[in-house]
């Protein structure tokens, strides 16, 4: 049986850790695609010496044209630029809108199988562009953003509660930016729902308020510590965990953003929602029943992301 081909359309740092675990997870070979001549190589060669230490047998490629992505199963891609501090995501839209532009040309001419993760920021109207720019069906492209904010959402929750991360599970909705909709109602600990959590006098409403911010500002406290760039190591994790979804039909129910075609009131747009991924790509939607605070929550969050696409019409008119 062919071993997976996974391709990484930028290898700066989150595509540099990308294939790094690529390999350590067994996930297939890795293709190592940037407009940088010599990273994706150097990285790459890198990487495939440390395979003999860790023992994995995963082959590393860097080019420099796309044509050696041909054939890629799954296709992650970081082209573009990351925030610096003082820069929101929406700052990078110009520059990465042209950046997808050519991306999605290239997925397009030599991998329209492939199933599409895009992590470039500004993440929902990037996706949303790379989808429409490479013509791969919705169900095959789809954003990482959910998975991440979760991820930290429930990282501040473990620490709060003094449990392992583990039995932590938590859902943060909307568009990736500081509307995002973390859903204090659907996140747990072992089962037993964070409202129930303050009754018990695990925590107060103030101090769970404080997580909820702290998670949607969690990307920028990174930009603010690493002064250089933006989080690689839980972002790269995030996607893998969608690849692997994919690659082995796991049809694990994670939030990412996902094509929505009418569902949630919303159309045409990407949006985060749960969603099942399994070999199929985005094999369901799940349309969660919100209460009045969440739908306000996610309104404002839609929003966010509207305006960004009209900003990427206004840039590229082909994208309407
Ligand atoms: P960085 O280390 O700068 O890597 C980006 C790479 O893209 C560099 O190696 C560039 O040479 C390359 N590149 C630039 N233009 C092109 C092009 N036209 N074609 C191919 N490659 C190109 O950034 P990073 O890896 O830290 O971050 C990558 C992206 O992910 C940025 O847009 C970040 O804002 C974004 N990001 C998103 C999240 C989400 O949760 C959605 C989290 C963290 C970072």
């Amino acid at each position: 049986m062919a071993r997976n081909k996974i391709a990484l359309i930028g290898s700066g740092m989150i595509g540099g850790t990308l294939a790094h675990m690529i390999g350590l997870k067994d996930l297939g070979d890795v293709v190592m695609f940037d407009i940088a001549e010599g990273i994706p190589q150097g990285k790459g060669l890198d990487i495939a010496q440390s395979s003999t230490v860790d023992g994995f047998d995963s082959r590393y490629t860097g080019v420099n044209d796309y044509a050696g992505i041909e054939g890629a199963d799954v296709c992650i891609v970081t082209a573009g630029v990351p925030r610096k501090p003082g820069m929101s995501r929406d700052d990078l839209l110009g520059i990465n809108l042209k950046v997808m532009e050519q991306v999605g040309a290239g997925i397009k001419k030599y991998a329209p199988k492939a199933f599409v993760i895009c992590i470039t920021n500004p993440l929902d109207a990037m996706v949303w562009a790379l989808q429409k720019f490479s013509g791969l069906p919705k169900s095959h492209v789809v954003g990482m953003a959910g998975v991440l904010d979760s991820a930290r959402f429930r990282y501040f929750l473990s620490e709060e509660f003094k449990v392992s991360v583990e039995d932590v599970s938590a859902m943060t909705l909307g568009g990736h930016g500081d509307d995002m909709v973390p859903m204090v109602r659907y996140s747990t600990v072992a089962g037993i729902p964070l409202p129930d959590l303050i009754k018990m006098g695990w925590t107060s409403q103030d101090k769970l308020d404080a997580i909820v911010e702290r998670t949607r500002k969690g990307g920028g406290e990174i930009v603010g510590l690493l002064k250089t760039g933006s989080a690689y190591y839980a972002p790269a994790s995030s996607a893998i965990q969608m690849a692997e979804a994919y690659l082995k039909d796991k049809k694990r129910v994670l939030p990412c953003a996902t094509h929505l075609s009418g569902q949630y009131g919303v159309k045409d747009m990407y949006v985060g929602v749960p969603v099942v991924i399994g070999a199929g790509g985005v094999e369901r939607i799940i349309e969660l029943d919100f209460n009045k605070a969440e739908q306000k929550m996610f309104e404002k969050s839609v929003d966010a992301v509207k305006g960004l696409c009209e900003a990427c019409v206004a840039i590229a008119p082909n994208l309407a």
